[in-house]
């Protein structure tokens, strides 16, 4: 067909995931250009609602383009002799602590171009686009030098550029220790806040910036450090958290307004309060959870009595997560955190544009983007249910056909 950005578009009968909720009835769908037009239940349809349509099928599932709010797509190297290590029974901080882990994929991203880096991380990101992807946030978080860091947020910036994706970047400077500054972790949290954050926002190449808080990673008391440098650069923060032991990083980082705490296996009732109070998003990580055969849940029954909103993401990295489908992140929120699939669904579109500061987009409703997926399947927790590529028959971004016809 020829160019959907330019016409009215028209779904009918089809069943509408809004971001939020399943609504009751069929529906039909115009899109105008890049944005939704209207939303008429099948009942009230009528031919006059068709005129000047392009007909774009019938039947089938329509939920909001994916967001997949937490990913570490751009990095160099593979990390295939650490999973055997651990299946034999070494334990992921262990090979953190032996130098291994995610420096041994700083020192593959050091030695990387930003063109190479370019080239290693699209097919990454191309995969989770079929997989109905439409908005992707990229962390640095593998140079760990000024130079390196910022290289990386350049790569993310023009995957965005290259791609119709919508990417958002995030500065995590603080994700591991480099061998540089062994023994002197402070002093490298000084490099963060006085040169990595001042210009990564200097250059306008961080959306956000992370931190990992954690025994292996940097204390809640230098981690505070770096949200206070990127408070002072106008940058929201968000916090790799509570995902190995219990530190009390979410806590803190909610005490920031942090736009979200992550992983978070470990948080405590306390967290949970702090998060509700902040209005920060519980970013629900099945996929390291499941590399890392972890057995301590995420606290979702609570978070859900509490009102957090939950965002679910692939963490798509190449070591605790090197898994780069979203689709399959929804089965196992569902199937080892027992989030229904409407809350799977809801994570991985209205609350993940939510952790990334869009507040009120992953949704579909009129004058929404057109930023849409359409699936081969009878209704939305069917997405959940089954682990099945190629059941995106149309994609929408921006209201530009970039899969199926
Ligand atoms: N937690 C994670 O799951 C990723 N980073 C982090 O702080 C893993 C990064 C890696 O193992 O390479
Ligand atoms: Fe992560």
């Amino acid at each position: 067909m020829s160019n959907t950005t330019t016409k009215r578009c028209l779904w009918r009968d089809i069943h509408v995931f809004d971001g939020l909720h399943t609504l009751p009835e069929p529906m039909a769908v115009i899109t105008d250009g890049a944005r939704v037009a209207s939303l008429v239940p099948m009942r009230e349809f009528d031919a006059g609602l068709a005129a000047g349509c392009y007909d774009m099928g019938r039947g089938g599932v329509m939920t909001p383009g994916l967001v997949d709010c937490h990913t570490h797509l751009v990095f160099g190297g593979s990390r295939a002799d650490e999973f055997e290590a651990r299946l034999e029974g070494v334990s992921y901080e262990e090979i953190a602590r032996r130098g291994g882990g995610i420096l041994s994929t700083v020192t593959a991203t050091r030695e990387a171009s930003e063109d190479e880096l370019l080239e290693l991380a699209r097919p990454r990101l191309e995969a989770l686009i079929a997989d109905g992807v439409t908005t992707v946030e990229i962390k640095s978080g593998y140079g760990l030098t000024v130079e390196d860091e910022l290289k990386m947020l350049r790569v993310a910036r023009r995957l965005g550029e290259t791609l119709p994706v919508r990417v958002v970047t995030t500065l995590l400077g603080a994700h591991a220790l480099p061998p540089e500054f062994k023994d002197d972790s402070d002093a490298y949290i000084d490099l963060v806040c006085q040169e990595m954050v001042p210009a990564a926002a200097s250059e306008g190449l961080a959306d956000a910036v992370d931190v990992f808080c954690e025994k292996i990673a940097f204390s809640v008391v230098q981690c505070e450090r770096v949200f206070e440098a990127a408070e002072a650069h106008g940058l929201p923060i968000k916090a790799h958290a509570e995902q190995l032991s219990n530190l009390g990083g979410t806590a803190m980082a909610a005490r920031h307004g942090a736009l979200s705490a992550d992983h978070i296996e470990y948080l405590d009732d306390a967290g949970i309060a702090a998060m509700r109070e902040a209005g920060s998003v519980a970013v629900i990580l099945p996929g390291a959870f499941h590399t890392l055969r972890e057995t301590q849940q995420p606290p979702i029954a609570a978070l859900r009595e509490a009102g957090v909103p939950m965002a679910v993401a692939t963490d798509a990295n190449p070591g605790s997560s090197p898994l780069f489908m979203p689709t399959l992140m929804l089965n196992l929120a569902c199937t080892l955190f027992r989030l229904t699939p409407q809350e799977a669904l809801a994570g991985m579109t209205a609350h993940g544009a939510t952790a990334l500061g869009l507040n009120g987009e992953g949704r579909i409703r009129e004058g929404a983007a057109a930023d849409l997926c359409v699936w081969n399947i009878d209704t939305p927790a069917a997405l959940a249910y089954a682990v099945q590529p190629g059941r995106l028959r149309q994609r929408l971004f921006q209201g530009e056909l970039t899969h199926g016809v």
